[in-house]
């Protein structure tokens, strides 16, 4: 295996003082973080580094980690690919978005499964639990400290990866993380986490809490006719915190169609077989273990229930999660 010095060494060889360099990525907190590390190492190295995004970012904890780590991203409307002569992708691999094809890449980093082709420089680690761990590696072998900034991005790129080292974490991810403690600024971290509602959640959320129902050990409710199904999402996980609450399943009319969020603990029966085997008649369904997401028609639940209103469609998700999870405390 290549060191990460000799890596590096390859790397810097692509760039020059008059290189001009835009970081293309799926904006993320890993990716936010790796790309700011690329720019710490590519500093006084090339002439610039911009770092472009072409995602909607709406999670206030990722707006949060924006603004305090100054991670100063573009997005891609409001670039001139013309502007630049290099290239580089991170923590994501050019087939994965087709607004990562406009580009010809000189530099792929990353940490999925390989499936694209490689460019000059490619360093994909699919045994990595973040890229940040990656670049945490490069800056060490530089002997780059990272600002308390760009430390605190990297751990939160680590720990928003590894669900805090309790899915796919190496070694290597815990090595990176300690390293990292000694630069960060750990209010950084902390606030970011915090910063999980705004305050129009607040006021759904105060909704939900009013009108949940709670009956063996699961947290439902039905929120009528929504604005925005990610109101949806922010009750699922927040009534998992419920202790003893083990399901919560929370749904909406968005569109014409019945949102409805799945969450469990993963100690059960997974989230997107429930969802599937309840709802996959009526529309699409399906999840991982611990979080799933179904989307139905209306029309063809009405072949169930006669008169559809916002009551009967809350008392038919129940009835059907009922049905297939069982009456019966799990
Ligand atoms: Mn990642």
């Amino acid at each position: 295996m290549t060191s990460n010095r000799e890596r590096i060494k390859q790397l810097l060889t692509l760039f020059c003082g008059s290189s001009r360099v835009l970081v293309v990525i799926n904006a993320d907190p890993d990716a936010i973080a790796s790309a700011m590390a690329v720019k710490r190492i590519l500093w006084r190295r090339v002439e610039k580094v911009t770092i472009t995004y072409f995602n909607r970012i709406s999670r206030p904890d990722n707006l949060a980690m924006i603004e305090h780590t100054e991670s100063g991203l573009v997005p891609l409307e409001e670039i001139d690919k013309k502007q630049f002569d290099r290239f580089i992708i991170i923590d994501s691999q050019p087939d994965h978005n087709e607004c990562f094809e406009r580009f010809t890449f000189d530099v792929i980093i990353d940490h999925h499964p390989k499936t694209a082709d490689d460019a000059p420089y490619s360093d994909v680690r699919p045994d990595y639990g973040a890229c940040a761990t990656i670049l945490t590696e490069y800056l060490r072998s530089l002997k780059i400290k990272p600002s308390a900034k760009l430390a605190a991005a990297l751990m939160l790129g680590i720990k928003t990866d590894t669900a805090d080292f309790t899915r796919q974490a190496s070694s290597r991810d815990i090595r990176a993380f300690q390293h990292l403690y000694k630069f960060a600024d750990m209010n950084i971290v902390t606030k970011v986490e915090r910063a999980l509602l705004t305050e129009s959640d607040l006021d759904f959320l105060g909704n939900a809490i009013k009108k949940r129902q709670v009956t063996h050990n699961r947290a439902f409710y039905h929120a009528g006719n929504i604005s925005k199904p990610d109101k949806l999402v922010v009750v699922a996980d927040f009534f998992l915190s419920i202790a003893k609450v083990n399901w919560s399943v929370i749904s909406g009319v968005y569109e014409k169609k019945l949102i409805i969020i799945l969450r469990n603990d993963g100690l059960r029966k997974g989230a997107g077989n429930t969802a599937r085997d309840a709802f996959g008649k009526f529309g699409s369904a399906g999840g991982h273990k611990t979080m799933a997401r179904a989307e139905l028609s209306i029309p063809l639940i009405r072949k169930e229930i006669k008169k559809v209103n916002q009551k009967a469609l809350s008392e038919w998700i129940v009835d059907r999660i009922s049905r297939t999870a069982g009456k019966k405390i799990e």
